[in-house]
């Protein structure tokens, strides 16, 4: 492990203060050199009142420097957190007169890394701190605390001790592999115990879906025949003029993209050219667009002005299956609701123009995005790193299910519950981590964290 003392800003510039962060061995000798903070001697967890002096003496600026004793530290190891004033030059100044005394300038993620080194935190701890950093809503503000908080560590330990309980009996078979018939563990039993897990890693791999839209967006497709109002509902979800309306067919030739935030969930609204048979070169393709904006959507809020023909109700039906359609009638305020229902569906009445009926279409789409509760402890996956590594688990664990049903003999078995168990740990970096992985993650943190 790198013994180097690090610094770097970990707020970022601009703003009325900002916190400079020392952690490695010599922290405290560095900055006692630097401010009249006899660190080495004050007790730890303490804030001190100080002013930070260069090599001539001369004040810098008046601060707060708070001391961390190892191991009761965010990295494990000496640390001290100087608060000063925000000024970009102040900063430098600081961080300057620390590398001139010996500290090094951190990588990104070098301090979280080093938490992660020193045992203060697993490896999908410590992604999700990126994950909390990033985070811009209630739902992956919850995914991201979770996780630190040890969710999925948790979940994955709990499915380690099954098989390890299983692979133990295996091993121990052959250990007294000259007696043939010696079977330590019961087929049958490992036979349900290998479903189960197949059962909780699929349903994990399975949230990584959820994760993915949850931390993007859940994409929402706006579609509908020309002059609907598609433009003017995405403004008046946006509460912004994002998208041009115009009483002149054929206005909204590309997709046009935004983020709204119902109820702490992000959704990514998509609004698209108008579906109908046209021969502007321009248009054609916007329209192909609409189609392909409807197939990766999971919600389609489907618009019109007055009752659909038979012809495209079957069209909308046939392009959204798997998707939750919403259809919306537009422009209530021009007449009273009076087109017949969509069989099958829940038809909303909306004007953008006016707002009516607006917070009901929210209600609808939050309900329709079927987010699963998330102060339930339910585990949900977002990072592709973990992803990956369930996948593979879940075709390891399928060949032992596989193997058992063959009557594979128990040497084979071992060798794929091995393998299982050495992928679940790769998430949580309880097993040799190479260096090039930990680069990898912590290279996209910023730095200072
Ligand atoms: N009265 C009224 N007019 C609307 C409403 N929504 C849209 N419009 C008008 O319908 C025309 C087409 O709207 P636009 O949003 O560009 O439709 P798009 O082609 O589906 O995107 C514009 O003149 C809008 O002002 C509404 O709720 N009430
Ligand atoms: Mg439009």
């Amino acid at each position: 492990m790198n013994k180097d003392t690090i610094c770097a800003l970990a707020t970022p510039p601009g703003g009325a203060l900002g916190i400079i962060r020392v952690s490695g061995s010599k922290t405290f000798p560095i900055v006692s050199t630097i401010c009249s903070v006899c660190c080495d001697s004050v007790t730890g967890n303490t804030v001190h009142y100080t002013h930070i002096v260069d090599s001539d003496g001369e004040p810098v600026d008046e601060t707060l420097v708070s001391v961390f004793r190892a191991p009761h530290s965010y990295t494990g190891e000496d640390s001290v957190e100087i608060s000063c004033h925000g000024s970009s030059y102040i900063l430098n100044k600081i961080l300057e007169l620390l590398v001139n005394k010996g500290c090094r300038m951190a990588n990104p993620g070098e301090f979280t890394m080093r938490a992660y080194l020193n045992g203060k935190m697993d490896l999908s701890q410590a992604e999700a701190v990126a994950d909390l950093i990033a985070s811009t809503n209630r739902a992956t503000h919850h995914i991201a605390m979770s996780q630190l908080r040890g969710g999925i560590s948790t979940k994955l330990s709990q499915l380690r001790e099954k098989l390890l309980k299983l692979n133990t009996l295996l091993e121990l078979e052959l250990d007294f592999s000259d007696h043939e018939d010696l079977e330590f563990a019961d087929r049958k039993e490992l036979f349900s115990l290998a479903q189960t897990i197949e059962a909780h890693i699929n349903h994990l791999a399975h949230s990584f879906e959820t994760g993915q839209a949850l931390k993007h967006g859940i994409p929402v497709a706006i579609v509908g025949k020309t002059n609907v109002g598609k433009s003017t509902l995405l403004n008046a979800l946006l509460h912004d003029d994002r998208a041009i309306v115009s009483d002149i067919h054929g206005t909204t030739r590309d997709t046009i993209e935004d983020t709204i935030d119902i109820h702490g969930v992000m959704f990514r609204f998509i609004d698209t050219a108008g579906i109908r048979q046209t021969n502007d070169k321009v248009e054609q393709i916007g329209i192909q667009r609409t189609y392909q904006a409807i197939e990766h959507a999971r919600i389609v809020l489907w618009l019109f002005d007055s009752t659909p023909t038979t012809n495209e109700e079957a069209e909308i039906i046939s392009h959204t299956q798997g998707r939750s359609l919403i259809p919306i009638l537009t422009k209530a305020d021009l007449r009273p609701a009076c087109c017949k229902s969509i069989e099958g569906f829940d038809m909303i009445s909306i004007s953008a123009k006016t707002g009516q009926g607006i917070p009901a279409l929210e209600q609808a789409i939050f309900a329709a995005a079927d987010i699963p509760n998330l102060s339930e402890t339910d585990v949900i996956i977002t990072n592709a790193r973990h992803y990956d590594a369930l996948r593979r688990a879940h075709a390891s664990i399928r060949r032992v299910i596989d193997g058992l049903q063959v009557q594979l003999s128990g040497d084979l078995l071992a060798e794929d519950l091995r393998d299982v168990l050495a992928i679940l740990s790769e998430i949580t970096g309880t097993q040799i981590t190479p260096q090039e992985t930990l680069n990898n993650i912590f290279s996209h943190f910023c730095v200072g964290k």
